[in-house]
């Protein structure tokens, strides 16, 4: 079993020098990880994502288009929707035939027990927000906007979003720990966090806690290999 874990690339709506840098490292990324068993997108991987009914983003096309290579070189993908691509609907499913889940997991992967969630759930800074992302009429509401304008509207909204919860760092941090402490009473053999953008990994007593940090900066990303869990750089 060879699986990968990444997080928070938070690919955005725009064709800007510095998402080309970042899309050429994650397309590195996802060729070397080719046919490996698993790869688990730990949330936001896009800033903003809004499926339509029969619309996705061309400017997601080339993320699109690595997963579905991805997925058909035999990787499974499993794809936790954060609080900035919380939207996302069944074109992961149908058209990449990735596993979605919308909130936190627990699963077992060769033998050992993981518990997995992006974090906002738990730790979540901004709590009106949460409730706009989650609130069916708005969600309603959005579909009716013309998507140029919407896609527009999210990438400010998103962005605001960001920033709010930045702010609360330490109480992040704080209520990160009491989770963690609390899923090892619950015997999980590895616990996975991202949302919270700064990387962290630590091994104790067997068992594994892993911050998943960002492609944003840090370009970090979790390997299980063997039984093991590792972090990484990529370059
Ligand atoms: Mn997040």
């Amino acid at each position: 079993m060879k699986a990968y874990f990444i997080s928070d690339q938070h690919f955005r709506n725009s064709y800007e020098k510095s998402e080309k840098i970042k899309l050429d490292k994650f397309r590195r990324f996802v060729e070397h990880i080719k046919g490996c068993d698993a790869l688990f997108i730990v949330g936001d991987l896009f800033h903003f994502f809004f499926e339509y009914k029969t619309q996705v983003p061309k400017t997601c096309f080339e993320v699109l288009t690595m997963l579905k290579s991805l997925q058909d070189s035999g990787t499974k993908i499993y794809y936790f929707a954060g609080n900035h691509d919380f939207w996302l609907g069944d074109f992961f499913s149908e058209q990449i035939g990735a596993t979605i889940y919308k909130h936190a997991q627990s699963l077992v992967i060769d033998g050992k027990k993981f518990f997995i969630t992006h974090g906002d759930e738990f730790v979540a800074g901004n709590k009106v927000f949460r409730y706009i992302l989650r609130n069916k009429l708005c969600i309603r509401l959005f579909y009716f906007i013309h998507p140029d304008i919407a896609y527009k509207i999210g990438a400010i909204v998103a962005s605001g979003c960001g920033i709010l919860s930045h702010k609360r760092g330490q109480i992040l941090w704080i209520k990160v720990y009491r989770i963690v402490n609390q899923k090892f009473l619950e015997n999980y053999d590895v616990v996975i966090f991202a949302h919270i953008h700064s990387p962290h990994w630590l091994h104790l007593k067997n068992k594994d806690v892993a911050i998943l940090g960002d492609w944003v900066r840090h370009f970090s990303y979790g390997k299980f290999e063997k039984g093991k869990f590792k972090m990484f750089f990529w370059k």
